[in-house]
């Protein structure tokens, strides 16, 4: 099969937007290890390399399907944050944007009579729900423990916990 140039193109900018997903979730990795928020830290680097292998996995189905990949240049993102709460909410706001644009990909596929990328994409339809759930539930704890001193350390051994758990998962996984 040779993909079509319009679904090229749709699966390209998805390769941006989790390139760019990755960038913004390193950068947030950062800051949260100046605010000495360690476990976020280490949830936000574990994520960047998540979306790092999303968009390298978009990229091997381009190249398995004899389409030409076309890797984007590097948006600078933000390199600091007001609170830990607007961390997780602007993660939200992305998260959302990503799954509408994965939707709109299967449409495509779907338009597009492509059976095989909309298989294909099916795997990024359970994660965005799996993503956007987790941080649903992260951002609800925030708000219910506050952002005073006291409650980000909670909130950072909340994500510590998180952390541990999706170790656990992977480890079992392999
Ligand atoms: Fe790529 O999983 Fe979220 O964005």
């Amino acid at each position: 099969m040779k993909l079509s140039t319009r679904m090229e193109a749709a699966l390209n900018e998805q390769i941006a937007l989790e390139g760019n997903a990755s960038s913004i979730y390193l950068a947030m990795a950062a800051w949260c290890e100046t605010q000495a928020l360690a476990g976020c830290a280490a949830f936000f680097y574990a994520q960047s390399d998540e979306e790092r292998g999303h968009m390298l996995k978009i990229l091997h189905y381009i190249v398995e399907v004899d389409g030409v990949v076309k890797v984007p240049a590097l948006k600078e993102p933000k390199a600091s944050y007001d609170s830990i709460q607007h961390v997780f909410e602007q993660v939200y706001e992305e998260e959302k944007k990503v799954t509408a644009a994965i939707y709109n990909l299967l449409s495509i596929s779907e338009a597009e009579n492509d059976h095989a990328t909309a298989l294909f994409l099916q795997w990024y339809v359970a994660e965005q729900r799996e993503e956007e759930a987790q941080i649903r539930t992260i951002l609800d704890k925030v708000k219910l423990i506050g952002t005073g001193g006291q409650s980000l350390f909670f909130i950072d051994q909340e994500l510590d916990k998180i952390n541990a758990t999706k170790a656990a998962t992977a480890t079992t996984a392999e």
